[in-house]
């Protein structure tokens, strides 16, 4: 890994092109309204920890007004973007990710899904107009919360297991723990000069909550890590989503659902607008894997923690560090 040092600009990490694979075509692609739909999710969390979801209900307008919201926010001169930072862990987020030193081509925001919280951040986002950005957030975070519980709830039925909102109950609860982000990757014009090197966007990890769903416009940028350790590239569609597993699934079916590596590269030319729900539990909900899914005689994997336990830990690592290790047993 090398950095890229130009312009006075913050050292950011370089890592090689030829990683990912651009052909790769496995990547399953669910179609929400199929009969098939449920066996295929659980395959697919299974196999990638990672789908793409399609006739997925959501409207289109609210995913393309939160994009054009996003960008306008962005497009404001720094001072006015640095108003609604830094995130601690919510807002304005520049270069740096998380607490610990981890940093990438990206500019973000950072936002709590309860809508008191989205209103106050909003203030600061858009002073003479805030209910335009956070009507825009409700509007479309609403509307994907709804569709995650369907999907939640499928996947249950799909692994066989009751009642049906055995996962969903946890998104679904008043104090769910879900955060919500809307990220900019900037072009790099600069990286057409050091050919064969990209500008890492976010750094690989992988989520630690039950579950995220990103929209993206339709530019390049995301990569998924397959069982085998290839990283392959994912290619972009803004009309649909990307569901990716997160570490407390992976401990509630007790490594059944792999949660999946990823990251996202920068483009040279073309700016990428990525928006993730990350659907947590209530901080005082034991994460441990659902009896139903451990068979008699199976150990359990991991050790018992609630999901505040689990955070702060999350809190003190760095993204790529593998955070479930600490709570695996030996
Ligand atoms: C990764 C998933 C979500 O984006 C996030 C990230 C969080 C942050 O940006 O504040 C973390 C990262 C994420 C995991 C390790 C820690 C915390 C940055 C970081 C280095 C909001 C989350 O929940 O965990």
């Amino acid at each position: 890994m090398v950095v890229l040092s130009q312009n006075g600009r913050q050292q950011l990490p370089l890592i090689k092109a030829c990683k990912p694979n651009y052909g790769f075509t496995g990547i399953p692609v669910i179609d929400m309204t199929s009969p098939h739909a449920k066996a295929h999710m659980v395959e697919a969390c299974e196999e990638f920890g990672f789908f793409k979801l399609v006739n997925h209900g959501v409207p289109m307008e609210f995913m393309s007004r939160l994009e054009d919201e996003g960008i306008k926010f962005f497009s404001l001169p720094q001072s006015e973007k640095d108003l609604a930072g830094p995130p601690q862990p919510f807002g304005y987020g520049n270069r740096r990710i998380g607490p610990n030193g981890d940093v990438g081509w990206i500019e973000y925001l950072l936002l709590s899904t309860n809508p008191d919280s989205i209103s106050q951040i909003c203030s600061s986002i858009s002073p003479e107009n805030p209910e335009i950005f956070g009507s825009a957030v409700v509007d479309y975070v609403s509307s994907v919360k709804n569709m995650t519980y369907e999907v939640l709830e499928m996947i249950a039925e799909g692994l066989n297991i009751e009642p049906r909102n055995v996962l969903s109950r946890l998104l679904k609860d008043e104090e769910s723990d879900s955060c919500f982000r809307v990220n900019h990757y900037p072009p790099c014009p600069e990286l057409e000069a050091l050919r064969g090197r990209v500008l890492v966007g976010f750094g690989e990890h992988t989520d630690p909550q039950i579950i995220s769903v990103l929209r993206s416009n339709n530019t390049n940028g995301l990569e998924i890590c397959l069982k085998d350790g290839t990283w392959v590239s994912v290619p972009p569609d803004q009309d649909s989503f990307f569901i990716n597993v997160g570490d407390s699934l992976q401990v509630m079916t007790n490594g059944k659902f792999k949660s999946v590596k990823h990251r996202v590269v920068t483009e040279s030319r073309k700016a990428r607008v990525s928006m993730i729900y990350f659907g947590g539990p209530p901080l005082t909900e034991i994460i441990a894997p659902l009896p139903s899914l451990v068979k008699e005689g199976e150990e359990t994997l991991y050790k018992e923690f609630t999901w505040a336990d689990y955070k702060k830990s999350v809190y003190k690592s760095r993204l790529a560090d593998n955070r479930l290790g600490l709570f695996e047993k030996k």
